[in-house]
């Protein structure tokens, strides 16, 4: 099949990269949002997100006139909806007396619904958004086929997961092997022909149900090893070890590959798709569901950390340094850094916080400096909570010079191995007893 026309449901962090993409590679794309905001400063050559090389690419799609914007879906030869699917705040499942999380598809649905006006014989549809097993057959295709055509028979359904890494997402959109889940074979084949615009890994082609499970197994593969050396974080505390050491150890066996503890999982991937695992089958998941409980707890441990090092949280100052959800992005969505403050802060503590990819971080019930300096100038105590690569050059000389605290707190061993006792610091490290 061969396109020359396209329409992209979602402009977020990866359908505006994916839509900029093909407009670079030569196809007319329609870029559709429901956020008048979002489309209001895409037109004004704005950005609204933040992401390395994506102004560069967003400015070469939309000046060579193969990129504009809509507010609704146009006629065109293939539509890819890349909207979010977040979880439900207020609604939970119940198995065994004990509360899950539920996905909240009604962003899914409603592209599936703007779609149905302009669907023709012909056209391929894929869907993109992480999603619950059997999304594309049980919950997508339905809606579509409410036009009168029959899908896998008039137009191809495909589900192709996006599996790039916010921070590489452009380099990763071209490189990474890409999955494509068709509903027949013919419609998998479409959504290759497809993706082969710009696609330089594999092109895998399987069946729509396998290809989002295989999204949601890496994600929750990643949850549960990073929920695993949580917990080692908290036996190496317990039984007197490094955990950073022992984890680089027992990485050098050739079949292990323990990731890193830290604060706790955020973002809106990790922290959330393991929970469409669990709600398709409670009663067969409690691995899953148990992983996500104990890096959903991880900041109360880095709370007991602080208390070890200071006692009395009461009045004492804490410059907090990163707010992200994890290192070198400004994306500070459903970021563990934050919860740990509000943590402190309810324990009495008067935290400063800095995020230096966003100086001017507005965080409700936070208190966000937008220089090092600030936070540190009066601290009783400085926690590292985001490995960035510029908290984690500052050498003692330096904070020595910035803060009158000598209590440092590391929750991601990213100022191992630096002469800090020399300067009068006491590192406490997360995973490390003292
Ligand atoms: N984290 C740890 N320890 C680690 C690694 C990460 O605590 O060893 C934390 C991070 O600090 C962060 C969270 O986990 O808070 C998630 O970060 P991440 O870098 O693991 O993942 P994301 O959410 O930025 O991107 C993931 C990626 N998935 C996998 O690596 C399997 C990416 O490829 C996906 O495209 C993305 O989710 C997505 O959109 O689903």
């Amino acid at each position: 099949m061969t396109f020359t026309k396209i329409c992209v449901l979602g402009l977020g962090y990866i359908g505006l990269p994916t839509a900029s993409t093909f407009a670079t590679h030569g196809l007319q794309v329609v870029g559709v949002d429901v956020n008048p905001h979002i489309l209001e400063t895409l037109r004004n050559g704005g950005l609204h997100i933040h992401e390395p090389g994506l102004r560069t690419l967003v400015e070469a799609a939309v000046k060579s006139g193969k990129l504009t914007v809509s507010e609704k879906p146009e006629e065109a030869d293939a539509f890819i909806i890349a909207v979010p699917t977040p979880f439900y705040e207020d609604q939970f499942g119940e198995y065994n007396g004990q509360m899950y999380k539920l996905a909240d598809m009604r962003a899914v649905t409603s592209a599936s619904e703007a779609i149905l006006p302009v669907l023709r014989k012909g056209n391929l549809v894929v869907l993109e958004s992480t999603s619950p097993p059997r999304t594309t057959v049980d919950l997508v295709a339905p809606i579509l086929e409410r036009s009168g055509l029959k899908a896998g028979v008039d137009f191809h359904l495909v589900y192709s997961p996006e599996r790039v890494l916010p921070g590489q997402i452009l380099r990763e959109l071209i490189e990474n092997a890409r999955v494509i889940g068709g509903i027949t074979p013919a419609s998998a084949q479409a959504g290759r022909d497809l993706y082969a615009v710009f696609v330089k890994g594999e092109i895998i082609q399987t069946d729509a149900t396998t290809a989002e499970m295989v999204k949601l197994m890496e994600n929750t593969y990643r949850d549960v090893n990073i929920a695993i050396a949580n917990e080692f974080a908290r036996l190496a505390e317990r039984v007197g070890v490094d955990v950073w050491e022992a984890i680089g150890l027992a990485n050098r066996h050739p079949r292990v590959r323990i990731l890193s503890p830290g604060p706790g999982v955020g973002g809106h991937c990790i922290s959330v798709d393991p929970w469409f695992l669990v709600e398709a089958a409670p009663d067969i998941t409690p691995l899953i569901y148990k992983a996500r409980n104990v890096n959903d707890a991880q900041p109360h441990f880095v709370l007991d950390l602080v208390k070890r090092a200071l006692g009395s949280l009461k009045g004492k100052k804490i410059a907090a340094l990163g707010l992200s959800y994890k290192p070198d992005v400004d994306d500070l969505r459903e970021s563990p850094a934050s919860e740990v403050i509000h943590l402190l802060q309810h324990k009495g503590a008067l935290v400063k916080a800095f995020e230096p990819f966003k100086p001017d971080a507005d965080l409700p019930g936070i208190t966000a400096v937008p220089t090092l300096e600030a936070a540190l100038k009066e601290a009783d105590a400085v926690l590292l909570l985001v490995n960035h690569t510029e908290l984690r050059a500052l050498t003692p000389e330096k904070l020595a010079a910035l803060t009158p605290a000598r209590i440092l707190i590391d929750t991601v061993n990213g100022w191992v191995g630096k002469n800090w006792e020399g300067a009068g610091f006491v590192v406490h490290c997360l995973g490390v007893r003292k």
